[in-house]
């Protein structure tokens, strides 16, 4: 039987006293439905690789699909920050929730919001909000990872409309999604974004197997072969890396709340087994090298928290800059990365097994830490931002 979720998070600096009171009931119905609906569950959808279908309609009620898209589209219309606190309680259950969750949010729902025509929303976004339909975003190729703007995919027009050609890799949600936000360039070479619809003749969804990360949710490749895209599905206005790039902001924003909830999640775990393991007649949290691994977590946890609801803040005034969303991408997953391999330490042996929630958090993040821009990729965005020179080439 499934051990129950006590789970209390962390909160050192008193931080729960920046949050308004709809803030902290949100947070709170995120978690009670994790701890309910998510965790009894996770461990065997993780070990068997299988994204549950049954936590879609628990994330539309909980809100967490399009948080901030506005009730007119069927929407929750919440603040920056409870999309923030929403993706922390759901990446505390499973990196691979927190994923569909971020996907259809900030990569579907997002740019059809910002950037397709007033029938495409009124189509598509209030049936996202309530998952009656699932979407997927494909911006990554074989052979186009970091450098996007290399990207192979292309359409072609042909008066009434579009043909796409090309294929996408490692996308989240592909094998169940039922529209794709595709992104491809056109014949002037500019990048297009686009919505593509499951069943469209030429497209294909293979799924993704063998991964040893992110096993609850499901990963897949897009293929377009001579896809006909009727021309009012084609973002007009938008051309260029900055359209695709500007949903990742909301996405990278997602998961530095997210990352927060893994490493509080593996902090709390080992915090408790210190407390209870005992070795040489004594429980291991009074040995000073535990205690040294815990300081620091508890340290990093509270600093990533400050830096996240600053940037919060500053997202719900429209003034947080893409670097400043790198930085805290890049900082809070490293952060937590680090926190879940001390954690496997203090939990010896134990740490391996399915028992504590530690290895599977391990294993996400090294995803997490690749996704959305990889940890490297962060850094040259601020030393772009700092010097005013890009060394990305
Ligand atoms: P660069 O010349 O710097 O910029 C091209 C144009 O884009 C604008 N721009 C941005 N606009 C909005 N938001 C941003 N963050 C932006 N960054 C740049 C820029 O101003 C420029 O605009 P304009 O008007 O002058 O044309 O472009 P570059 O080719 O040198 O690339 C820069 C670089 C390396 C930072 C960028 O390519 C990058 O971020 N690469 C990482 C790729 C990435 O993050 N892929 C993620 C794929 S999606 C995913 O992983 C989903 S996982 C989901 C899940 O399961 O949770
Ligand atoms: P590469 O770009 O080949 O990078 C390999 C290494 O080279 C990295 O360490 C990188 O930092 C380094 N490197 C590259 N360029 C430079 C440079 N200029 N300077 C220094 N170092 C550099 N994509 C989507 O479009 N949609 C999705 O839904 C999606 N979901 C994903 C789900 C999972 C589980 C995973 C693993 C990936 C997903 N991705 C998705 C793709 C993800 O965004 C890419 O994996 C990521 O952007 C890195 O690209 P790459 O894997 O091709 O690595």
């Amino acid at each position: 039987m499934a051990k129950a979720d006590n789970f209390q998070h962390p909160d050192y600096y008193l931080m729960d006293e920046l949050l308004t009171d709809e803030h902290r009931l949100i947070r709170d119905s995120a978690r009670a439905w994790v701890k309910k609906e998510v965790s009894p569950i996770v461990e065997e959808a993780c070990q068997s690789c299988v994204f549950p279908k049954q936590w879609i309609k628990g994330l539309a009620e909980i809100g967490a699909f399009g948080p901030y898209i506005p009730q007119e589209y069927g929407g929750p219309g919440l603040d920056q920050i409870s999309y923030g606190l929403i993706m922390q309680e759901l990446e505390r259950g499973d990196s691979g929730l927190r994923s569909t969750a971020s996907v259809q949010s900030s990569l579907v729902m997002f740019p059809i919001y910002t950037y397709a025509s007033e029938e495409l929303k009124k189509k598509y976004l209030p049936k996202l909000a309530s998952g009656d339909l699932m979407g997927c975003f494909g911006l990554t190729e074989p052979d186009h990872g970091s450098n996007p703007n290399g990207m192979l995919s292309n359409i072609k027009d042909k008066g009434d409309h579009y043909v796409l050609n090309g294929a996408k890799m490692w996308i989240s949600n592909a094998p169940f999604a039922d529209i794709a936000v595709v992104w491809a360039k056109d014949e002037a070479g500019d990048i297009r974004g686009m919505v593509i619809e499951r069943g469209w003749a030429g497209f294909t969804t293979p799924e993704t197997h063998g991964k040893w990360s992110l096993r609850a949710s499901a990963t897949g490749e897009l293929v377009f072969d001579n896809v006909k895209v009727p021309k009012g599905n084609v973002f007009t206005t938008v051309k260029g890396l900055k359209g695709p790039l500007s949903c990742l902001n909301s996405a990278r924003y997602g998961i530095a709340w997210g990352a927060i909830g893994a490493a509080m999640d593996c902090y709390v775990s080992a915090l408790n087994y210190s407390k209870e393991r005992i070795q040489f007649g004594r429980p291991i949290g009074g040995f000073q090298l535990t205690q040294k691994k815990l300081a620091e977590m508890i340290t990093e946890i509270t600093k990533a928290q400050l830096l996240t609801w600053r940037l919060g803040v500053l997202k719900n005034e429209h003034r947080a800059t893409p670097a400043q969303i790198s930085m805290a991408k890049r900082n809070n997953v490293f952060m937590a990365l680090t926190i879940a391999r001390e954690a496997r330490q203090i939990h010896g042996g134990m740490g391996i097994t399915g028992e504590y929630p530690i290895m599977r958090h391990m294993m996400n993040l090294e995803s997490v830490i690749t996704y959305e821009g990889t940890h490297d990729i962060h850094l040259l965005i601020t030393g772009n931002d700092i010097t005013g020179i890009p060394a990305f080439e």
